[in-house]
């Protein structure tokens, strides 16, 4: 069974909580169901976290080298900000695939550069929770070969 790691970055413990009328109405707890249940259909288990501190989010990614095959992100603001985020991902040795809820090129000029793109096998942007389910199909794929 492989072993992949989905992270999310901050403020998205608020899912389903605010602003449903741009993250939907799903909370982060569904978000996290539904990855077990397109993982477990594919014979994959998934850890899955969420964090609001920068230190805590690039320790989990330095840790992830060697326990897990995969790793599937969404950042959040720090998608666009944050150049040690990216540091860490360059050398985690594993395929990354980006994903987020809205599509932030559709939005303010600001959120249009993604550090983590740089350094991601495949991007998934403005497909909601199913861009999610989405991103571990692709990882399974990636990971078959
Ligand atoms: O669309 C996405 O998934 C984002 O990563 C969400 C980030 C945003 O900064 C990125 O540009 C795109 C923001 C996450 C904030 O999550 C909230 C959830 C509910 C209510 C308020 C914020």
């Amino acid at each position: 069974m492989k072993k992949i790691i989905i992270l999310n970055g901050p403020n998205l413990n608020l899912l389903g909580i605010r602003e449903p009328e741009v993250y939907g109405i799903d909370t982060l707890r569904d978000l996290e169901d539904l990855c077990h249940q397109k993982a477990y259909s594919l014979n994959m288990k998934v850890d899955f976290r969420q964090t609001n501190h920068e230190g805590e989010m690039i320790e989990w990614v330095q840790e992830a080298r060697g326990i897990y095959e995969g790793m599937i992100i969404n950042a959040a603001a720090w998608t666009h900000t944050s150049l040690a985020l990216h540091d860490a991902l360059k050398i985690v040795d594993m395929p990354i695939i980006e994903v987020h809820l809205s599509n932030p090129k559709e939005r303010e000029t600001f959120r249009h550069f993604s550090y983590v793109e740089l350094v991601a096998v495949h991007g998934i942007a403005g497909k909601g929770p199913e861009g999610y389910t989405e991103a571990i199909e692709k990882l399974a794929e990636i990971l078959s070969k």
